[in-house]
C-alpha cells in the first residue's frame, strides 16, 4: 500500500496510510545501497509485515531537517522583535525558490507596531502579492491552513520570528514549546533531535527551519535574477546582463519608474555581492 513517512526515530518509521499510522522497519536493501529513507517520502509498504518495500522518486530533498517532497516554505518574517529584517526575507525567497520549493510569506507580530508601522507593512504585503506570492500575517490562520493543505511545508526564519507560536496556533493538537524572545536569540541551536512532521489539517508541517541564510553557495550569480520573480517581466537588450552595471538596463529602469520595489532591486545586488 502507498504512504507517506512523517516520523523517524533511529529505525522505526512512522508512515501515515490514508488516516492510520505503522510502525514500519525498512527493507535491509536500502542500507546496502546507501539509500536512506527520509520524512516525507512516498513509500510502499508491505502492510503484512509492516515494512517499506519500495521509496517512490522524490521531487526534492533538504539536508536539515533531512526531509523529501517539499511543496512549500513558510517564511516566517517578524516585524519587531527581531525587527523586519527584508534582505533575510529576499534570501530565503531566492534560495527557497532555487530548490524547486513555492516560498509563502508570513508576516508576525504586528500587534507590536504603530498604526503608521502597519501600513508601511501593509504597502509591502502589497507589492509581494502584486509579483505573485501568496502573503499572510499570522493572525490569519484559516487562510494559511487553507493554502498548506495537504502540503508538505518546512518553516524558515530566524530565531524568534513566531515559527513554534504559528504551529501553535494553526492547530491545538500539539503544544509545541516557545521561547522568551531573549531566551530565542541567545540560543544557538535547536533542542529538536529528529525531524518529526506535524499533521495540521491534511499538511505535514515541520518546526524546524529548512533552510537558513547561510545556504546560498549553491546558486551562482547568473542564475540569481531568476529567483526575483518580478525580473521575468522585462527584458534587457544586453545580454547575459546581471542588472547591476549597465545604466540602459531595463531592471535598472524599472527600478528608478518604481515598477520593482528598490529594496528588492537593493537585496538583489547585495545577495549578489554575497555570492561572489
Ligand atoms: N507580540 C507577539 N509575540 C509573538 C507573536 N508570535 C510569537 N511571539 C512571541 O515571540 C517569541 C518567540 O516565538 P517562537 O514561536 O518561540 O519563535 P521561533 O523561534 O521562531 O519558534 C515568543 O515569546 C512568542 O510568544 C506575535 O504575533 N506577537
Ligand atoms: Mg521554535
Ligand atoms: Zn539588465
Amino acid at each position: 500500500m502507498n504512504g507517506q513517512i512523517i516520523r523517524i526515530i533511529s529505525n522505526l518509521y512512522t508512515v501515515k496510510i490514508d488516516d492510520m499510522l505503522f510502525g514500519c522497519r525498512a527493507r535491509g536493501v536500502f542500507r546496502n545501497k546507501g539509500i536512506t529513507p527520509l520524512v516525507g517520502d512516498n513509500v510502499i509498504v508491505d502492510t503484512d509485515n509492516n515494512i517499506i518495500v519500495k521509496i517512490l522518486p522524490r521531487k526534492n530533498e533538504l539536508k536539515r531537517p533531512a526531509i523529501a517532497n517539499v511543496d512549500n516554505a513558510l517564511i516566517i518574517a517578524s516585524v519587531k522583535e527581531p525587527d523586519l529584517d527584508l534582505i533575510l526575507l529576499d534570501k530565503l525567497i531566492s534560495i527557497i525558490t532555487y530548490n524547486n520549493i513555492e516560498p509563502l510569506i508570513v508576516f508576525t507580530k504586528l500587534d507590536l507596531l504603530t498604526d503608521e508601522k502597519k501600513e508601511e507593512i501593509a504597502t509591502l504585503k502589497e507589492y509581494y502579492e502584486s509579483i505573485g506570492y501568496q502573503v499572510f500575517f499570522n493572525t490569519e490562520s484559516a487562510r494559511i491552513i487553507k493554502a498548506i493543505k495537504g502540503k508538505i511545508v518546512v518553516l524558515a526564519g530566524q530565531s524568534g520570528a513566531g515559527k513554534s507560536t504559528l504551529i501553535n496556533k494553526l492547530t491545538d493538537k500539539y503544544d509545541i514549546e516557545t521561547k522568551e524572545i531573549s531566551k530565542a536569540l541567545g540560543r544557538g541551536k535547536h533542542t529538536t533531535r529528529h525531524t518529526e512532521l506535524y499533521d495540521i489539517d491534511d499538511a505535514l508541517v515541520a518546526d524546524t527551519p529548512g533552510f537558513s541564510s547561510l545556504e546560498l553557495n549553491t546558486i551562482s550569480k547568473e542564475e540569481l535574477q531568476y529567483t526575483f520573480r518580478e525580473f521575468k517581466d522585462y527584458e534587457c537588450k544586453y545580454r547575459d546582463c546581471l542588472h547591476n552595471k549597465e545604466d540602459d538596463c531595463e531592471i535598472k529602469k524599472a527600478v528608478e519608474n518604481k515598477r520593482i520595489l528598490k529594496s528588492r532591486y537593493d537585496n538583489y545586488l547585495k545577495i549578489m555581492e554575497e555570492i561572489k
